[in-house]
C-alpha cells in the first residue's frame, strides 16, 4: 500500500496534547513542523516563544527554541537572527504578547525590516491567564477584564496588527490565516512556508496572523466557538494577503 501520509518528526512522540479541546495551536505547530521539514530546515531552525499558551509550543517540538519575557519575541528574535543570520528564526506569539505588551518590539522590528518571521495566533483574548480582554477582543465581546463586553468608549475598538504594520515601508509579506476549515488550514500551511522561504532568500520581515478560537475563555464548546469564530472573528479580521512585496517586484 502507497504510503501518502507521514506524521512530522519535529513533535515529540512522547507527548500528549495538554491544549484544551477546540484549540488550534496543535494544528499550528505540526504545520510548521511539516514546512520546516519540506524545506529541510529542521536542523537549522530557532523558534522564539511568547509567553502565553503560545509558549506551550516548547513542550512539544524538538528543535532550538527559546522563550522570553512576555512581549519581547521581536526584539530577542532579532538579536538571535542577527547573531546567527543562517538560522531560520521565527517567533510564535499570543494577541496579549505581540499586539498589547509587545507592541513596540513587534513594530520596531516590523519597521527595520528583520528577516525574520512572525508566527502570530489571534484569539481575540489572553488565553492562559483567564481570558482578559486583548487588543483584538471584538466589540461586545466578553472578557475577564469586560465582564459586559468591550465597550470602545472604555476599551477601544479591536486593533487589526496586519493593516497597521501594512503602514510601514518595510514589511515584505503580511497575510491573515485561520484554520477553521480544511481549505483554509491548508492555506495557513502555506502562507507559513512562503513566510519561511521569504526569510531563506533574505527578503526581510513576514508575519502570518492565523485567527483561531479559544473555547475555554470564550465559555463555548469547541463547536459553537468554531461558528463565532466564523461569524464574528473572520467578519472582523476578513482572511487574505495584506501585502506580498514578491508581487510588487514580478
Ligand atoms: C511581564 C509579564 N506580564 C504579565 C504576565 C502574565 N501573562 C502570562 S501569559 C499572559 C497572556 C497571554 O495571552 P496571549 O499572548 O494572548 O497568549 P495565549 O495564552 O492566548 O496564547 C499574561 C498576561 C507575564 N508572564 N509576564
Amino acid at each position: 500500500m502507497e504510503k501518502i501520509y507521514s506524521r512530522t518528526k519535529l513533535l515529540r512522540e512522547d507527548m500528549v496534547s495538554g491544549f484544551c479541546p477546540g484549540c488550534m495551536h496543535g494544528t499550528i505547530f505540526k504545520m510548521i513542523g511539516e514546512v520546516l521539514e519540506e524545506l529541510h530546515m529542521e536542523s537549522k531552525v530557532a523558534m522564539v516563544l511568547g509567553v502565553g499558551c503560545c509558549g506551550l509550543a516548547k513542550e512539544y517540538v524538538t528543535y532550538d527554541n527559546t522563550t522570553c519575557p512576555h512581549g519581547r519575541g521581536c526584539a530577542t528574535a532579532t538579536g538571535v537572527k542577527r547573531a546567527n543570520p543562517e538560522t531560520l528564526v521565527f517567533t510564535y506569539q499570543g494577541d496579549g504578547d505581540l499586539a498589547s505588551i509587545g507592541l513596540a518590539e513587534t513594530m520596531s522590528a516590523a519597521n527595520r525590516g528583520e528577516n525574520f518571521t512572525v508566527i502570530f495566533v489571534n484569539n481575540g483574548i489572553y488565553g492562559m491567564t483567564g481570558g482578559q480582554l486583548a487588543p483584538t477582543t471584538l466589540v461586545g465581546m466578553k472578557a475577564s477584564t469586560a465582564p459586559k463586553g468591550r465597550n470602545p468608549k472604555e476599551h477601544g475598538y479591536p486593533m487589526h496588527v496586519c493593516e497597521i504594520l501594512n503602514q510601514l515601508t518595510a514589511p515584505y509579506y503580511l497575510e491573515r490565516c485561520s484554520c477553521n476549515n480544511p481549505a483554509n488550514t491548508r492555506k495557513t500551511k502555506a502562507a507559513i512556508k512562503k513566510a519561511f522561504q521569504n526569510q531563506i532568500e533574505g527578503k526581510g520581515f513576514s508575519l502570518v496572523e492565523i485567527v483561531t478560537s479559544c473555547p475555554t475563555n470564550w465559555g463555548l464548546d469547541p463547536l459553537d466557538a468554531l461558528g463565532f469564530l466564523e461569524d464574528k472573528m473572520l467578519k472582523e479580521f476578513p482572511l487574505g494577503v495584506i501585502r506580498d512585496k514578491s508581487k510588487e517586484e514580478a
